[in-house]
């Protein structure tokens, strides 16, 4: 079988040429020969898209490719996700979205997959997310925890605006997690915006959420 790191590399020549058919081609080949899709995902989707946007930092690609390349790999993110096996979920309800007017959608979807893989039962309210439906939501549903993936600073005030409405409702103890680029590039905004913790990535988001909440 190829390595994974063999297949990492034509998969992001795939995403490079926005060849959409080669992309869904290699990943559907794979999973057809067996490949394990948690490995596809870990090893082969996610590794390209972190070069991908690396190259965005860098401005080697502009806003119309990255939106393809976007396009590309969640379509494959999506093929693999079917394949993953569905467990019972017993370890508590999560409550996961982008801020108001983020419309950056991969990264929250890995998240959500990490959480649900380590058994968390994910309400995944989708991408630009009213900071009363994150905390209505939290509370009808009894989570533990609400996460926030934002990777764009105009709009996460929201995050703040979700901290005062738990505190000002005495919900204080529902957790704030929050993630993606912008806490990346500075993870002391965390403490700004009034989050409990902040994750790098979405393996680590799954250890930070068992630190806060005594799970095992
Ligand atoms: C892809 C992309 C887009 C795509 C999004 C497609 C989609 N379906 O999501 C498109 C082209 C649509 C887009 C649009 C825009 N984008 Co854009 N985009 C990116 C880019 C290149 C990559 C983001 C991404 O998907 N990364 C891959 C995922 C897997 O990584 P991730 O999101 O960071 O998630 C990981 C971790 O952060 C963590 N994580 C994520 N969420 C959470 C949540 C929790 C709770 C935890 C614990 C962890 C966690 O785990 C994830 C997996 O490991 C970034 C650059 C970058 N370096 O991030 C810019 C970037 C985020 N975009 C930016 C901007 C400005 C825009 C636009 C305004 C247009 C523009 N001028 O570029 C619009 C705004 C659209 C909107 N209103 O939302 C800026 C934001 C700057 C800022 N400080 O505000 C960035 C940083 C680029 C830059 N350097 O200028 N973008």
């Amino acid at each position: 079988m190829v390595q994974a790191n063999e297949l990492g590399e034509r998969f992001l020549q795939h995403l490079e040429k926005l060849d959409r058919n080669a992309a869904d081609e290699m990943i559907s080949a794979c999973l057809r020969e067996g490949y394990d899709p948690e490995v596809l995902l870990k090893d082969v989707i996610i590794p390209s898209i972190d070069v991908i946007a690396n190259k965005q930092q860098n401005r080697e690609v502009v806003v119309a490719q990255i939106y393809v390349m976007a396009k590309i790999a969640e379509n494959e993110i999506n093929k693999v996700l079917i394949e993953m096996p569905i467990k019972p979920r017993t370890k508590g309800t999560i409550i996961l979205g982008t801020p108001m007017g983020d419309y950056h959608g991969l990264g929250k979807k890995l998240v959500a997959t990490f959480l649900r893989l380590a058994d968390y039962e994910v309400m995944d309210l989708g991408l630009s997310v009213n900071h009363f439906d994150f905390v209505n939501m939290a509370i009808a549903f009894n989570a533990q925890v609400i996460c926030v993936s934002a990777l764009l600073l105009h709009t996460a005030l929201g995050i703040t605006q979700i901290r005062k409405e738990l505190d000002a409702r005495g919900y204080d103890h529902i957790k704030l997690v929050v993630g993606g680029a912008l806490f990346n590039f500075n993870p002391a905004l965390k403490d700004k915006y009034g989050a409990d913790a902040m994750a790098p990535n979405a393996l680590d988001a799954v250890r930070v959420i068992k630190e806060l909440t005594g799970g095992d």
